[in-house]
């Protein structure tokens, strides 16, 4: 049987110095949603220090195998959201496709409209990154990221990049969008690693 108090401690552990517990789940974005109308013109592109570019059309990302990923997700502004549920493709299924140069260490994340975020390859390899697609049982909303969003978990929620469109793999941290606007370079919920103005 389940210990309540524990339960509950066990979730406030869970939770980030700063943040508090948000049930519905808010929508936070610079600039203006994408609606696709066309997929044939979509692509996702895995290039910069790789052996060889490589670009998926649609039709063969949305045919790779997925897996289901729970977490739970910090956003910078304060609201944490736990026990999500996602559908997505593992990182290592993208990475099995293209020959990483030795040089790269950094990966910049390329979204819609040309945001940007970046951050160490280490925590893009992690086992808990992934692409999403579904989240709670239903396909992301144009709104959360639709088609597919980038979902990193253990770093601030403006690191999961809506809209993905790139993955650029680089031998240098670069600042994102963000990032060139104050926020901190690497983001970690439990440090309160939020802004980084000098
Ligand atoms: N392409 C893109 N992705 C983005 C952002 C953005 O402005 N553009 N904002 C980030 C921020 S600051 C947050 S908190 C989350 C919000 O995701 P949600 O709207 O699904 O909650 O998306 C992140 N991903
Ligand atoms: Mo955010």
């Amino acid at each position: 049987m389940e210990n309540v108090q524990n339960t509950s401690q066990a979730r406030r552990d869970r939770v980030p110095p700063g943040q508090t517990l948000t049930q519905n789940w808010p929508v936070l974005h610079y600039g203006s949603v994408p609606y696709y109308n066309d997929m044939s013109k979509w692509d996702l592109k895995v290039f910069g220090l790789v052996e060889e570019p490589y670009t998926f059309t649609y039709k063969e990302f949305i045919s790779l195998p997925r897996r289901q990923f729970t977490n739970d997700i910090h956003c910078v502004t304060t609201w944490s959201k736990l026990d999500n549920e996602w559908e997505g493709v593992a990182v290592s299924e993208i990475m099995s496709r293209v020959k990483l140069k030795p040089e790269a260490t950094h990966v910049m994340l390329h979204a819609e409209h040309g945001w940007t975020t970046n951050l160490p390859l280490e925590d893009f390899l992690r086992e808990t990154s992934f692409l999403g697609i579904k989240h709670n049982g239903t396909l992301l909303t144009p709104e959360h990221g639709a088609p597919v969003r980038m979902v990193v978990p253990h770093l601030y929620f403006w690191k999961s990049a809506k809209w993905l469109r790139g993955i650029e793999f680089m031998s240098k941290d670069k600042p994102g969008f963000w990032e060139r606007n104050g926020y901190h370079m690497y983001g970690d919920p439990f440090k309160e690693q939020r802004y980084d103005f000098d």
